[in-house]
This record gives structure tokens, sequence and C-alpha cells, in this order.
């Protein structure tokens, strides 16, 4: 990492309000003396961003004039959160900032809550792709991140009087927001339909209709490393002028129905992170954004040429492609160097497969994302040709191999029956150099089962690279205790920029005072969290007891159900007498789910009235308590993690891709219930097996259950607690008496269980009792929970970030100074 140097860190904090009342008079025409703390926040970003200018444009121009390969993440999502604190943090204003605050009359926190969270994805993936470029720019890596401003995010959540979740619109773009800049002189079209016609042995497109795509800028600040990258989100606009002709006519509407179509494209989030519907809109942003992203980085890097020798691409930029979401950019970048610039075949696949790298994010077939060959056809004909040319030289190449003909009817891109479709992680894997998946288990996995075929014809493409989390937003900014605590044991704060210096506090895990001064950080935090969620959500909350947390969109192989069933089978003992030593537990609930998701939606509704029940139960007063705070996004991670002893990570074995939750929790001295799935696998390996509560089935076990005919009733038989718990959900005691309430979950349990939390169950329940007995001993549970914090270090997504240059990217930071 480069030499931590605050730029203008020479600014007083008087001089940074002085700038800050500038912005407020000259760019909002608004009086101190009448403002109100979002126009103080609408200043203040304004501010930074003058901070920040400067080294935006020389990073820019760094970038496009040396010889630095640039990495164009193209991603679907970036789930970036709130941006005034942290561009603050990183360009070392964070101290004038609390000063001008005060100066001016105004909280810190009133200013910082002003700002609205864009919601611009749906879970792990978005937020991966938002610590990937934090970390490139605090790297000094030159990178765009691509992808698209959606006018509503993913949706905001809230809960009925019968605790179902309601969907309401994330519109949130009500309140001025000061980060973006609509760079209109950097517009590119983005063709769609129509018909590919042959013109004297030339091949032509002739589509249909066109949009403008925007590109909207967003600064990303390295954290004190002088660099700033751009993240360019792309905004669909109409081209078409009212037709004045419907419009003399006064059919308004009908005059307007082509802007309204265009700028439809990038209108929404798609809030499922699941099960690939096959939309066309859908199919639409994904062309969209990532045709748009190619014609821009052809722009950049050859600026000014009418007809650059694009032979060089690969050695300007590559592109990793998060999940199969811009795949399509494979077939684009084959058209672009085919027809727009005349290359022959093997010149145009050389440049295209140098330039792209894939990266998987699930293991669950039915999320691999396949696409109809007839939508493809009719949105993109020319597209759908050459994936049919590159499928066919393809299977021609495994012929040559001698690959058996069953084999390559399986690996093949485009399937060649009645009803063709398009398989877009086959076609990532083979227009491009590397696939990795994002822990060591799934990557395996990846090459043992989801991509076997392929593994097997070309091994050295496979390979993994660990997910990742910025200590900055998740450590520094969340848990400036722990921080401060932190930087006091190890005597500097740069392992803000070199995570693995956090190994230097494992001595500490043994001194009596560092141990202390951890415990009452973290109950500082607590009782932080308990009011914010008294204020926020009207929760009374006892800091006093176990903060135990499962936080992640609802999935059912996630299996918040086994957390629920474990937290009524505790119900039920307390109240039938035989709990008596039970530890108090706070346990907290975090979770979206899927609006077309019936038994994701029906397991909120069971939390929620769980919750309920218990609350109103004077039995088990002061010794459990659920607590579902609705609407879970990137703020309420930042409050709740840092607070958080116990963090839940129960996943089926085999099914979590990697988990970046996880990560963040042990970074803040959370120790994990976990399975052996995902990145659990190897926080386990780092901070000691004696550091994890290890539960459940393994990937082996869960093959062989699932190959001799699983019966999860006979779980439910071997365990009466298990049979309580299920029956208390069956007889309505969560539903007002109603009994077809929760049927269809408990029937679930009962006869499928697909991901077999009955048969985990047990272990689970066993587990919970050695994690009350070392919580009991709290110095030995903050030994424990110093130990993670201490060996997390490699779960920077900078060590992530440095995988990438060093083994697929093969490019590195920009010089210093040049
Ligand atoms: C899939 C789809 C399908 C089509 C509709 C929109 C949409 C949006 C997102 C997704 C991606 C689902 C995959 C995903 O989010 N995987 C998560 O990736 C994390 C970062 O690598 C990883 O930590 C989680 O384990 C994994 O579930």
């Amino acid at each position: 990492m480069t030499e931590v140097t605050a730029p203008k860190a020479s600014l007083s904090g008087s001089e940074f309000a002085n700038e800050i009342r500038n912005k407020l008079k000259y760019q909002q025409g608004v009086e101190l003396s009448s403002a109100t703390p979002a126009d103080i926040y609408v200043a203040v970003a304004g501010a930074v961003r003058d901070h920040l200018v400067d080294s935006w444009s020389r990073t820019r121009n760094d970038m496009v004039s040396g010889n630095t390969k640039a990495v164009g993440y193209l991603s679907a999502e970036f789930l970036i959160g709130k941006q005034l604190s942290n561009a603050l943090l990183n360009v070392g204003l964070d101290e004038q900032f609390a000063q001008a605050a005060k100066e001016l009359g105004f909280s810190q926190a009133e200013v910082l809550a002003a700002e609205r969270e864009p919601g611009l994805g749906n879970g792990g993936l978005g937020r991966l792709a938002a610590c990937y470029v934090d970390s490139l720019a605090s790297l000094g890596v030159p990178a765009f991140g691509y992808g698209i401003r959606y006018r509503y995010g993913i949706f905001r959540q809230e809960f009925d009087d019968a605790g179902r979740q309601v969907e309401k619109p994330d519109y949130w773009l009500t309140e001025e927001e000061p980060w973006g800049h609509a760079d209109y002189q950097r517009s590119q079209r983005v063709s769609f339909g129509g018909e590919v016609v042959e013109n004297d042995g030339v091949t032509v497109w002739k589509p249909a209709w066109s949009v403008r795509a925007v590109p909207v800028d967003y600064m990303v600040p390295g954290y004190r490393s002088g660099r700033v990258n751009t993240l360019r989100l792309w905004e669909s606009r109409s081209y078409d002028e009212f037709d004045l002709g419907a419009f003399n006519r006064s059919e308004y509407m009908e005059a307007v129905i082509p802007q309204v179509d265009a700028e439809n494209i990038t209108k929404i989030l798609y809030p499922e992170d699941s099960t690939p519907q096959g939309k066309r809109l859908r199919l639409e942003q994904q062309y969209f954004f990532v045709a748009a992203s190619i014609h821009d980085a052809i722009a950049t890097f050859y600026p000014g040429e009418d007809h650059p020798d694009l032979r060089g691409f690969p050695e300007k930029i590559c592109f990793q492609l998060n999940d199969t979401h811009p795949v399509i950019g494979i077939p684009e970048l084959m058209r672009v160097l085919l027809d727009e610039y005349g290359y022959d075949w093997d010149t145009a696949w050389d440049i295209t497969t140098r330039t792209f790298n894939y990266t998987c994010h699930t293991l669950l077939p039915e999320a691999l994302e396949v696409w109809s060959g007839e939508l493809i056809g009719e949105l993109l004909p020319r597209h759908l040709q050459i994936i049919d040319r590159i499928d066919a030289q393809f299977v021609e190449g495994l012929q040559a191999k001698g690959i058996d003909g069953e084999q390559i009817d399986r690996m093949r891109i485009l399937t060649r029956d009645g009803n063709p479709q398009v398989r877009m992680a086959f076609l990532a894997t083979v227009g491009g150099s590397h696939v990795n998946g994002v822990a060591e288990l799934h990557s395996q996995l990846l090459r043992d089962v989801t991509l076997k075929d392929f593994s097997e014809v070309f091994p050295d493409r496979f390979t993994n690279v660990t997910n990742g989390v910025t200590p900055r937003r998740f450590v520094r900014l969340a848990n400036p205790r722990l921080s401060a605590l932190i930087t006091e044991g190890l005597g500097t704060d740069s392992w803000m920029a070199d995570l693995e210096q956090l190994q230097g506090l494992a001595p500490l895990a043994d001194d009596a005072s560092f141990l202390e001064r951890f415990a009452e950080v973290k109950q500082a935090n607590k009782r932080d969290f308990a009011d914010f969620a008294a204020a926020r959500y009207g929760f009374s909350i006892d800091p006093n007891t176990m903060f135990d947390s499962m936080v992640k969109r609802l999935h059912e192989y996630k299996r918040q159900s086994l957390k629920i069933l474990a937290v009524i089978a505790q119900y039920a003992a307390i109240k039938d007498g035989s709990a008596e030593n039970l530890l108090p537990r706070t346990v907290f609930f975090g979770a979206k789910a899927a609006p077309g998701y019936a038994m994701a939606k029906l397991t909120i509704r069971l939390i929620n009235n769980v919750a309920r029940v218990i609350d109103q139960d004077p039995d088990v007063a002061g010794r459990l308590q659920v607590r579902f705070p609705e609407n879970y996004n990137i703020e309420l991670a930042e409050h709740l993690i840092p607070a958080t002893e116990l963090d839940e990570q129960i996943s089926q074995a085999g099914k979590e891709a990697s988990g970046t939750g996880n990560m963040k929790f042990a970074l803040n001295g959370a120790l994990t219930v976990g399975t052996l799935d995902g990145a659990n696998v190897e926080i386990r390996e780092r901070v000691g097996a004696e550091n994890f509560f290890l539960f459940g089935l393994e990937v082996e076990d869960v093959d062989r259950l699932y190959a001799g005919n699983y019966n999860p009733m006979s779980y439910v038989q071997a365990d009466p607690r298990l049979k309580k718990a299920i029956d208390l959900v069956a007889n309505g005691t969560f539903s007002e008496g109603d009994r077809d309430v929760y049927a269809p979950l408990v029937s679930d349990w009962l006869t499928k269980d697909y991901f077999m939390a009955m048969a985990d169950f047990t272990a689970y329940m066993d587990i919970q009792q050695e994690i009350e007995d070392t919580y009991r001993d709290q110095k030995a549970w903050n030994r424990s929970a110093i130990l993670n914090v201490a060996n997390s270090g490699y779960f920077s997504s900078d060590r992530s970030i440095q995988d990438y240059l060093d083994r697929i990217w093969h490019t590195a930071p920009l010089p210093e100074n040049n």
C-alpha cells in the first residue's frame, strides 16, 4: 500500500467551516441561520468533493497516459452505502469536519444522518463490488467501477401488523444527491432489436431503437492514497424528442411513450437474488450498461483517435465480470471488434478472451443465468449470431480434444434443441482467461461440481480468490471505539491500510487490562445499539444480555428457520421449567426476502410473531428476546455488527459461496457459530478452532444424505425439543390460533427440508450449551473475541484485490509520481 498521506491535512477546522459556508451561500443560496442539517450535509459533501477533484483528474490522467493496465469492474450492483463519512476519512478531513460542524452549530451525527443510503444492490455481491472499488483506490490501482444508477434501489422493507413483509419503493433521489455527477459529454448510444443484413459480404446490424446512456460519476477516494477512481453508473435516457405530430393531435400519452420506455431501463433494481427470471427488461439492463461501458473504455483509452488499433486493448484495461450479469459483454466486445473495427474473427477472439475474467458467486444451479435464444435473438440479433459462432468453434475445439459427445452436449454454450438457451456461466468461462470462486471451498466445489466438465478440459483457468471487506468502513467508521483500542494496542493506526498488522494484538489477548478495555468497548457498543434501536424502532433491549445476530438475505439455504426453531425450543424450555440455567440473550434478525419468494416471506412472518409472543409472555421476561429491525441495510449493519457478540453463519454446508458478513463480525470481535461452509472454513482456520463454534453436517455428509433418501421426519422424532418447537408453530401459538398460516413451512420441514435444517438441529442445540458455558467465563470469551480480531486481517478486501492483481489482472498500482 502506498504511503499514508493526508492531502490538505494542513487545513484547519475553521478553514473547512469557511468552505462549507461558501458552498451553502454560493452553491445553494442558503443562509446559515436558516440552514437545516440536510443543507449542511449537501454543503459538506460539496466541500469534500472539491478536495478530491485534483486527485481525481490526476488519477485519470496517469491512468490514460501511463503504462499501467486499468481494471474495469463490471457489476450490475454496487451497494456503496452512505458516502460522506467515508469520503471525509479517506481524504483526511474527518477531524476538521468534527470541528467545523461544531463551529456551524450542528452535531456531526445530524449532518451525517441527512444522507440517504443508495440501495443499488441486493446483498453480498453488491457490497463486495463496493468494497473492491474502495480497495482498488486505496491501493492506488487505476480502475473504473461500471454499473447502473437505478432510480429505485432495493425496496424498503416494512412489517405490517401481522408481521408480514411489505415492500415500499425506495425512491432515494427525492432529496438532493450531491455525489453523482452526470457527465453528458461522455454519453454513449446503446441500440437494440432490428435485424442483421449482409451488404457485399459485410455484416451489418440494423437496430430498431436506441437509447442514450448517460454516465453519472461517483468519486471513489482511496484511503489516504492520494488516488481517486471513478464509479461510473449509467442512466438511460431517451433520444426521441416529442413526436410533434402526435402531440399536435393531442395524443400526448402516445407522444411520450418512447421516452418512457427508454427511461424504464434503469428505473429499478431487480430485488431477486437467486432464481433468475429471464425477463426482457433485465437483459436490457445488462446489455445497456455493459455496451456503454465497453465503448466508454475505448473512448477513454484512445482519446481523439478515430480508428485506434485495439490489438493492445487488453494491456489498457481488463474487465472483471461480477457474476454472469455482465457476460453479454463478451459477444458485445466481439461485435465491436468485428463490425465496428473490422478485425478478423481470430484476432477479435484473442483480444476478447484476454480482456475478460469471470467471478462466480453461487453454487445453486438454479441461480446460474440462462437466457432464451429467442429473447436474445429479438433484442440482440447480432449477438446471437456471434454466440452461435463462439459455441460452434468451442465445440470443434472440444471434438479435436477427443471429448465425448455427451460431455460436449452438457457443455454447449448455446443449446441446440427446439428451444435454444444461452448459458451465461459457460459463455463467461469460455470467453475469458480466468474463472474464480469466492472462497476456497466454493472454488473447489465449482471445479468439482458446478463447472466440472469445464475444469476437466481447462484446469488452468480455474482459481480461487477469497472475498474480503474494507476495514475502513466496517471497522474504523463503524466501530470507532474498537479502532481506537486497536491503534493504542499496536501503537499505530497504519493497520487500516495493512490489516495483517492486527496480528500484533494476539499477545494482548492475555493482557488483563487490554481484556478489560476490550470488554468495555463491546459493552459501550451494545448500549449504543440499544439506544439507537430504541430511538429508531421503539425497541426495548437489555444490553446486559448476550447479543446474538443473524443478518443476511432471507434464503432457505441460509437457514433462518433453523435459528428460529432453536429460539422456539428455548422458549418452550423456559415455559416448561427445563431451562433453569439459560443464558439471557437477545436474538437479532435482519433480512429482506425477494418479493416473490413465498417461503422466505413466511419465515419473516414467523420470526416477527415469535418475537411478539415471547415479548408478551411474562414467564420469559429478561431471559430471551427476539428483535427484528426492519429494512436491514448497510447503515444498520454498521450499527449492529460492532455490538454483536455471537454471529450466526449456519447455512447448509456447500451452499454459501463465501459470506462476507462473517468477516465483518469476526473483525469486530464477535465469535461465530457456524457450519463448515464458504469462508467460515477459512475464518476458523485462522482464528483457531477453539475460538469458533463449529457444528453440523459437512459437505460430504450432505451429499450422502441426499443420495440416501433424506427423511427429515426421522430427525424430528429423534429430538423432542425439535418436535415440540414444530408443534408450537403448527398449533397456532404464533398465529393467534390459526393453524393454517404456517402450514407450508411446517409441511416443508416434515416432508422435504431440502437444506436439512432438521438434520442439523440437535447439533445446533448442543453447541448452544458450549456457547453459554464459554460466555459465562467472560475472560475466556473476550480472549477468543480478541483472537478473532487479531487473526482476521487476512479478510481485508485489500488482500483480495492484491490477489486479483497478482494472479488474474496482472497489473499494479500507478507509480507514485508520474
Ligand atoms: C443473482 C440474480 C439473479 C437474477 C436477478 C438478479 C440477481 C441479482 C444477484 C444475484 C446474485 C446472487 C449471488 C450472490 O449474491 N452471491 C453472494 O455473493 C457474495 C459475494 O461473493 C458471497 O459472499 C455470498 O456467499 C453469495 O451468496
